[in-house]
């Protein structure tokens, strides 16, 4: 298939076209007429196909030359395929389990074969819907410390690492998505933006805010120029999957050198979007209010896990060039390091609250937002909780160094929420 020129794969075609692979015929078998072919891409860039056949199942993901979400004026390079799958297989390396399995990657086809999480569903449909995930937080907040830790110079040799920042500095699109949608775009009145028009006047004092502009762009220039780790990029509830017990993680083709606090902070953002819009999508009033408390307990657990794993890495597997044993525990100052930690930590979640602002504000002012809100038809109810997303934003870019503990955001989160004037 590599050797033809790149054609977007359709359900009619799927199966001519893929049915001589023996990585995929292993799998689905030779008879690609009794393959069931299903497109269920929903995200805002690429083909995804479900295909099944009695023998198994798969995912084949294809990147379209231009943004799906806003057509064929907006072109993309189908290079981000690479980029996903360089990403994929680093992360199952660092955090087995977590990651579909690649069983097939065509460069020129822009396409990815992989596994085929099934049951699962998108988690941020999952929460809109009021479902719990057993043991969610651990798998979060563990696969953020393994990606982070072990993608970065606390870990990595010098080669290595500026190898592999070289390969995903090539990544310039879709860094520059980011760049402009998320940092930008929504401090002005940008041509791509849309909004709830029942927010307009707090959306006009936000851009009239000076500190909360200047400190947004602090974060972009922490995103474009502190190359710490590779991240996934874009790690908000549609990139997780999950039934009752399982969570598993997908799509990281955003996958870039940047700083570890934007994946956890683009997380815990999602979550408290969720939060926000549980009573707009209640079956009656209350009946989401102990589904609330629960989001809010699995962001505190996904943060403890990942402070108590990074420690884990930091005092077990730090054999990078950064913080190294020659200068501390072997001159016996390991105390030195734990002080070390204890202040990389308190970096790592400063970056992580002001980033989950940024999240929290592009998602509802710039060019694609949430489902948790788009799904609210009702103007009105969707601004209430767009709303307190948009105060608790403001908060943590501007706020984010005098925030010291998770329970403390969480009162403001709780707060806000409940209507009170900040
Ligand atoms: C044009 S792409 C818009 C957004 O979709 C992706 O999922 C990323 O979040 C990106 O910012
Ligand atoms: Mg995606």
């Amino acid at each position: 298939m590599s050797d033809i020129a790149y054609e977007p794969l359709s359900v009619e075609n799927l199966g001519a076209r893929l049915g001589t692979i023996t990585a995929i015929t292993d799998l689905l078998g030779t008879d690609t007429q009794s393959w069931d072919i299903k497109e269920v891409g929903d995200g805002n860039l690429n083909l995804v196909f479900v295909v099944k056949s009695p023998a198994g199942s798969l995912i084949v993901k294809q990147a379209l030359p231009y943004v799906r979400l806003v057509g064929d004026s907006w072109p993309l390079p189908l290079k981000r395929a690479f980029f996903e799958y360089h990403a994929l297989i680093r992360q199952a390396k660092r955090d087995p389990g977590t990651v579909p399995e690649v069983y097939h990657f065509d460069e020129q086809q822009a396409l990815i074969v992989m596994e085929y999480f099934t049951p699962h569903k998108i988690l941020r449909y999952r929460l809109m819907a009021g479902e719990k995930t057993e043991g969610m937080a651990k798998v979060l907040g563990n696969f953020c410390a393994r990606t982070l830790f072990r993608g970065s110079d606390l870990s990595m040799k010098t080669a290595e690492k500026k190898a592999d920042a070289a390969l995903f500095l090539q990544s310039v699109e879709l860094c520059d998505i980011t760049e402009t949608l998320v940092f930008s775009d929504p401090y002005f009145k940008a041509e791509r933006n849309h909004h709830n028009p029942e927010i307009d006047s707090l959306v006009q004092t936000l851009r009239r805010d000076v500190d909360l502009k200047v400190e947004a762009h602090h974060l972009k220039s922490k995103f474009c120029s502190n190359g710490e780790t590779m991240l996934h990029g874009d790690f908000h509830t549609g990139s997780v999957m999950a039934t009752d017990t399982e969570t598993k993680i997908i799509d990281p083709e955003f996958a870039l050198y940047g700083p570890m606090g934007f994946d956890i902070g683009m997380l815990l953002a999602n979550f408290w979007m969720s939060y926000y819009s549980q009573p707009a999508h209640a079956e009656k009033p209350g009946a989401r209010d102990a589904f609330q408390e629960w989001i809010l307990q699995q962001v505190e657990e996904i943060w403890s896990v990942f402070c108590t794993e990074f420690a884990h890495l930091w005092r077990t597997e730090r054999t990078g060039i950064l913080y190294e044993h020659t200068l501390y525990e072997d001159q016996g100052q390991a105390l030195a390091s734990e002080q070390a930690l204890a202040q990389r930590l308190t970096d790592i979640w400063q970056d992580t609250l002001g980033f989950a602002g940024i999240e929290l504000i592009r998602r509802t002012l710039s060019l694609a937002h949430n489902a948790d809100n788009e799904a609210i038809g009702d103007e009105k109810l969707r601004a209430v909780g767009e709303t307190h997303g948009l105060l608790l934003a403001r908060e943590l870019v501007v706020g984010r160094r005098g925030m010291p503990s998770i329970s403390q955001v969480h009162d403001l989160v709780r707060q806000i929420g409940a209507g009170a004037a900040l």
